[in-house]
């Protein structure tokens, strides 16, 4: 009995050891995604990788993982890098404001959600969020959570990049209503349903913007 006790003890181990589960990801599961990243124009962007962290080593590539979203304008997976237990998943693009991405990693789903400047995590940037922020800032907060513009400081000027987020989206926008194809940015002729905190110089956000109609 002592002997095959041991021996289903020693089968399941081996099983356990050579299953390779997802520890954690970065972003993680159901992670509503407050701060932006803002690029040279002033344009918000999202997370661009995945982390994934695996509890024993195995391979991972593209082939493996999928993605979905809620907009029309959904990332792809551009590469797959890393090996052993630690893999990152590379978009093709970055996540846009409003964005809630599906990533199917070989069968395991991890959902999470684009919401600038939604810091209490409930679907809408509003007034309970500004005031988080304010605390944040008078509080001497180091979260990068905080730090919009990605300066290493949470000041003011993060508040006032908050301010935008808001006047550009429209006050107390509801992200899981958000449409992005309801902007349009009009630039050097062409149109692009991108959505920015400022277009660039000459161009308008008004749909249709000119001189060229937004599909
Ligand atoms: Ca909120
Ligand atoms: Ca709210
Ligand atoms: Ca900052």
């Amino acid at each position: 009995m002592i002997l095959r006790s041991t021996l289903i003890t020693a089968i399941c181990a081996m099983a356990t050891n050579s299953f390779a589960g997802i520890a954690w990801t970065d972003p993680s599961a159901g992670k509503v995604i407050a701060d932006a990243q803002l690029d040279h124009n002033d344009k918000v962007l999202g997370p661009r990788q995945m982390t994934v962290q695996y509890t024993a080593s195995r391979t991972l590539d593209a082939a493996d993982v999928d993605l979905s979203c809620n907009q029309s304008n959904c990332p792809d997976v551009d590469s797959v890098t890393g090996t052993g237990t630690t893999h990152v998943i590379h978009f093709t693009s970055n996540m846009t404001p409003g964005m809630e991405l599906t990533v199917d990693i070989d069968g395991d789903i991890v959902v999470v959600k684009f919401y600038p400047g939604d810091f209490d995590g409930d679907g809408d940037t509003d007034s309970n969020d500004e005031t988080i922020l304010a605390n944040a800032v008078s509080g001497g907060s180091k979260s990068t959570n905080f730090d919009i513009n990605k300066d290493g400081k949470v000041d003011t000027v993060d508040e006032l990049e908050w301010d935008d987020i808001e006047t550009t989206f429209g006050v107390g926008v509801v992200w899981a209503n958000y449409v992005l194809d309801d902007t349009c940015c009009c630039d050097s002729g062409s149109c692009t349903t991108v959505a920015e905190i400022s277009c660039p110089a000459g161009s308008s956000t008004s749909c249709p913007c000119t001189p060229t109609s937004c599909p």
